[in-house]
């Protein structure tokens, strides 16, 4: 049996080896990833994002076993769980994942930042892809919410979770950072704290107010891609659920908000246009690999950008002019 075949079959060690095929970019992957695209959509991907430490990985533990007790099958993906700011993590939810079943019914890869060439958001969507086409019921993705890759990883989810702790900050706290933007569910995870059920309170407050004033948030998330997407969902107040990811408590109140979330998805066209929206920004993001990488190893050449610098330094010229420049000879080659 080929490689394939056996991954058509079910044969998780082979879902392990075309994921590192993948990951490592080798020669025939992007067709790889092509002849299975036919195969997805069947999945539905729930991102987890939340600040470092605030429990993420211990509730998709939690969620996965919800998951699990309802007959589902899951795939995850941690990006980066060696956050600087709580180093060893990568440890720990190795060990959690001991907990979590060995029979194929879940799967597990972590995505490290380092040496993710081409883009860790493309890294983690192509994973995400094979887990589809593997025949995953769920996808669950953690990442640590900030910075832009972040966002774009995010946004390639049809349900985000975002998990805050009291520590977090207040509720409009949350609305600068464009979390109420991009939030489904809200999970307040740490509720032993005090200050859970204020943040709680003012969350929901601000999130009343706030109310259908909010453009879609098919706005906010696509604003970056090339292909317009028109598209309305429908005006989803996101649930705030409290839980306590270490005890479980309350975990699966939030497994049922997420559950309401996808009921209503399904019933709307939500998951249809954040489909297509997520197609569009798949095409924009291919695009921009192929130009960048031709336009940077072929035609301007690090040599030359270093030698512009200096030019500029010394005050001959200006990097407006230097970028028209190198476009022009890109174009006229
Ligand atoms: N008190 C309390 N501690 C918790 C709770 N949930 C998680 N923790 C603890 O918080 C720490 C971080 O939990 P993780 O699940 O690793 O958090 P994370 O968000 O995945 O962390 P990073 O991936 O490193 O950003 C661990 O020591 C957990 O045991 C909770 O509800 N209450
Ligand atoms: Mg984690």
């Amino acid at each position: 049996m080929t490689l394939l075949e056996r991954f058509h079959d079910h044969d998780i060690r082979a879902l392990s080896r075309l994921i590192t095929f993948v990951e490592n970019r080798e020669e025939g992957f992007r067709q790889l990833l092509g002849r299975l695209y036919p195969k997805t959509g069947g999945a539905l991907r729930i991102g987890v994002t939340g600040p470092p430490g605030a429990g993420k990985s211990t509730l998709v533990n939690g969620l996965t076993k919800e998951l699990l007790r309802e007959g589902r099958t899951i795939g995850i993906i941690a990006v980066d769980p060696t956050s600087p700011f709580t180093g060893g993590a990568l440890l720990g939810d190795r060990v959690r994942m001991n907990e979590l079943p060995s029979d194929g019914r879940v799967f597990f890869r972590s995505m490290a930042t380092r040496g993710a060439t081409g883009g860790l958001a493309a890294a983690t969507d192509n994973v995400a892809v094979l887990y589809d086409a593997y025949g995953f019921d769920f996808v669950l993705i953690e990442t640590v919410g900030v910075g832009q890759v972040e966002m774009d990883i995010i946004n390639a989810c049809d349900v985000v979770v975002v998990v805050i702790v009291p520590e977090s900050g207040d509720a409009i706290q949350m609305l600068k950072a464009g979390l109420t933007e991009i939030a489904d569910v809200f999970c307040i995870n740490k509720s032993d704290r005090p200050g859970a059920q204020r943040l709680a309170a003012d969350l929901k407050y601000t999130l009343e107010l706030r109310g259908s004033s909010q453009p879609a948030a098919s706005t906010a998330r696509f604003a970056h891609t090339l292909l317009p997407c028109a598209g309305h969902e429908h005006g989803h107040k996101p649930a705030v659920v409290q839980t306590e990811a270490t005890t479980g408590k309350n975990v699966d109140a939030l497994h049922r908000a997420i559950g309401e979330f996808i009921k209503r998805g399904h019933e709307t066209s939500t998951f249809e246009q954040r489909r297509r929206q997520r197609l569009c920004a798949k095409i924009t993001e291919i695009l921009n690999v192929r130009f960048q990488s031709e336009f940077v190893n072929h035609v301007a050449g690090e040599q030359d950008i270093l030698g512009e610098i200096d030019n500029i330094i010394a005050g001959q010229t200006n990097p407006y002019e230097v970028g028209d420049r190198l476009y022009r000879r890109f174009r006229e080659q």
